[in-house]
């Protein structure tokens, strides 16, 4: 048992060894790194394309998407002619830091904004930095209010909770204050947008919120 956990405390540490690394990096650099993390379907990918569409005509984007198998998603954001790689970990619930440091040269070398999909799952990812700058944590309107109190680690870790699929809210009976208040007792200071890739909800104010983040980031 003990032995077990010895091995766990070595991965996590070498893995923050390489994130450190991949920070300086990034901070050398110029880029700002945003890893998003959820439960598979909350909408990640959609919301990257929407992203693309918005933030991309002032800016060079770069996407790295992790998943277990097949390079579908990074094929959607090609069709936008995004800059993306697709990290297949082959089984590996989450993205590690050397996962990122190696998929960095399947990239353009120099973009303004680097967004790591993360593999859809609520627990894992969130023990793995990666040398983020920004973390984003999304639940579903589909998902149900409970995820912050059953998955805190990924809230506590990160900066940003999106309730994304407000399209949805009338059919789910959704409680919206109840979510963003759970979260809230478990990190008071989420910034928490409510977005609809569908219906365009909060999309601008994800978009300034990104650019105002990079500002602050490259001290301008
Ligand atoms: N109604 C609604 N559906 C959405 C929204 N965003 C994504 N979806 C749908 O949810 C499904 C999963 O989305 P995807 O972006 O692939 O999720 P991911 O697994 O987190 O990357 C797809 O069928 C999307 O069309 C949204 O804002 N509203
Ligand atoms: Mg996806």
């Amino acid at each position: 048992m003990s032995e077990g956990i010895d091995i766990k405390k070595n991965i996590l540490e070498y893995n923050d060894k390489i994130a450190e690394e991949n920070k300086k990096l990034f901070e050398e650099k110029g880029i700002f790194v945003i890893n998003l993390i959820s439960a598979p379907g909350s909408g990640k990918t959609t919301l990257l394309e929407k992203t693309v569409e918005k933030l991309g005509k002032d800016y060079k984007l770069s996407f790295l998407i992790g998943d277990v198998d097949t390079e579908r998603d990074a094929e959607r954001l090609k069709k936008h002619n995004a800059d993306a790689y697709q990290i297949i970990t082959g089984g590996t619930c989450h993205l590690e830091a050397d996962m990122i440091r190696k998929a960095l040269s399947h990239i353009n070398e120099k973009p303004d904004f680097l967004f790591i999909e993360n593999v859809g799952n609520l627990v894992c990812p969130a023990s793995f930095y990666l040398g983020e700058h920004l973390r984003v944590v999304l639940v579903s309107i589909p998902e149900g209010e409970d995820k912050p109190s059953k998955y805190p680690k990924a809230f506590k870790t990160s900066q940003v909770f999106l309730i994304t699929k407000t399209d949805l809210k009338e059919y789910f009976g959704f409680n919206i204050e109840a979510i963003k208040s759970d979260a809230l007792s478990l990190n008071p200071r989420l910034k928490i947008i409510e977005i609809s890739s569908k219906n365009n909800e909060g999309i601008s104010e994800w978009i300034d919120f990104l650019i105002q983040k990079r500002k602050e980031f490259l001290g301008i």
